[in-house]
């Protein structure tokens, strides 16, 4: 199967948040993208004004719908979820979810549950329960902050052993994959990133193991099946990849500079670049790290960018970081904890 991600997300005229942040890196890395436009704004919500269009529940079922009945439905390798701003549309997302496992059951969901940052919320707070109590469940990675960490898990974060706690509670609530996406405990110079991966995933059967000798280094296609989901990787992969998967750290952690702005957009484009290496190497700590060089490259050249610091100035410089998505170099490493 092609790798064919569905990104529900914002829309802006100007800026890059949203799908504006995550359609162009994912089609850098060779993915396909069907995007459903969440809402349509002038701009991200950070700016002095902004306006535009919001789809409703009942708007997404008239883009779905028609998606059913021509089957395009079953194209789908992942879908990918950001910002939701209502209980309606998140519930109608689910819904989404469930059809889509039904036409792939491999399908492997990424959920950024958005809800606020810094204990402070920026969606209804009856959100929190459906991403509690059904989307977490669905979901094969999620990517909450800190915050978004505390409310899903329902303890409070003081330390990392809270972290690890927070996360092996969204692992009991059935979900494979748990990056902590950002978080400041300690030393506030920097930022901690903590991913997670629950024991039997992915890797519980390697499935097909063989190398393809017309290329000139040994290469070796692979794919794995696991409980509840499976990842499978579609391109060739180079064989010591393979050793590095057999013990592949289930905890790793890294700490990361603070570069001193507020970027809009990074989360989102955290949660896309993620799901792309995901797929493509099928191991957390290189997923994080190649993440992270990328993400890191992007914030380095919009902040050098501009003379003064100001909310037109912090729109990530994506376009102009091509090279630095396309090949991340790794900087800082995730070390296993
Ligand atoms: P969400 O609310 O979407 O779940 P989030 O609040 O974790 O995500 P961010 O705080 O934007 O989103 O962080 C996502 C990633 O962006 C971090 O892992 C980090 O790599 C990078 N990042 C964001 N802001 C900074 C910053 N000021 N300095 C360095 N890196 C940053
Ligand atoms: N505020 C609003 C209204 C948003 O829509 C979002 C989107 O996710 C945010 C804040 C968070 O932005 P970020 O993910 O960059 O922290
Ligand atoms: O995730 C960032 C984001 C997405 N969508 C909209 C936003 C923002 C951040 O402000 O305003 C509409």
């Amino acid at each position: 199967m092609e790798a064919r991600v569905l990104s529900v997300q914002s829309h802006v005229v100007h800026g890059y948040v949203g799908n504006k942040s995550v359609v162009f890196p994912l089609q850098l890395l060779g993915f396909d993208v069907d995007a459903i436009n969440s809402v349509q704004l002038s701009n991200h919500t950070g700016y002095k004004k902004f306006g535009g269009q919001v789809l409703t529940d009942k708007d997404l079922l008239q883009l779905i719908n028609p998606l059913i009945e021509n089957g395009l439905d079953s194209l789908y390798s992942h879908i990918l979820s950001g910002y939701i701003g209502s209980a309606s549309f998140l519930y109608e997302v689910t819904k989404l979810v469930k059809h889509l496992k039904t036409k792939n059951p491999d399908i492997v969901y990424v959920c950024d549950p958005v809800m606020g940052d810094n204990g402070k919320m920026y969606v209804p707070p009856e959100l929190v329960t459906i991403y509690k109590e059904f989307v977490v469940p669905l979901a094969t990675i999620i990517t909450p902050n800190l915050f978004e960490a505390e409310l899903l898990s329902e303890i409070k974060i003081n330390e990392e052993k809270d972290v690890w706690e927070a996360v092996d509670i969204l692992h009991s609530k059935g979900c494979p994959i748990v990056v902590i996406s950002s978080a400041e405990l300690g030393d506030r110079d920097h930022l901690q990133i903590f991913a997670s991966q629950k024991g039997d995933y992915p890797v519980t059967n390697l499935l097909v193991l063989f190398t393809q000798p017309h290329l000139f280094h040994t290469f070796a296609a692979f794919s794995f099946i696991s409980h509840h989901h499976s990842l499978t990787c579609l391109e060739p992969v180079q064989s010591e990849t393979i050793e590095i998967l057999g013990d592949s750290p289930k905890r790793v952690q890294m700490q990361i500079p603070k570069v001193p702005a507020h970027f809009t957009g990074t989360g989102d484009l955290f949660a896309g670049l993620f799901l792309a290496w995901m797929h493509k190497t099928q191991d957390m700590k290189e997923s994080i790290e190649k993440t992270i060089a990328s993400l890191q490259a992007v914030l380095k050249r919009t902040f050098e960018h501009g003379k003064e610091i100001n909310v037109k100035n912090l729109e990530l410089r994506l376009i102009q970081s091509k090279k630095d998505i396309e090949e991340p170099q790794v900087v800082y490493e995730a070390v296993p904890v």
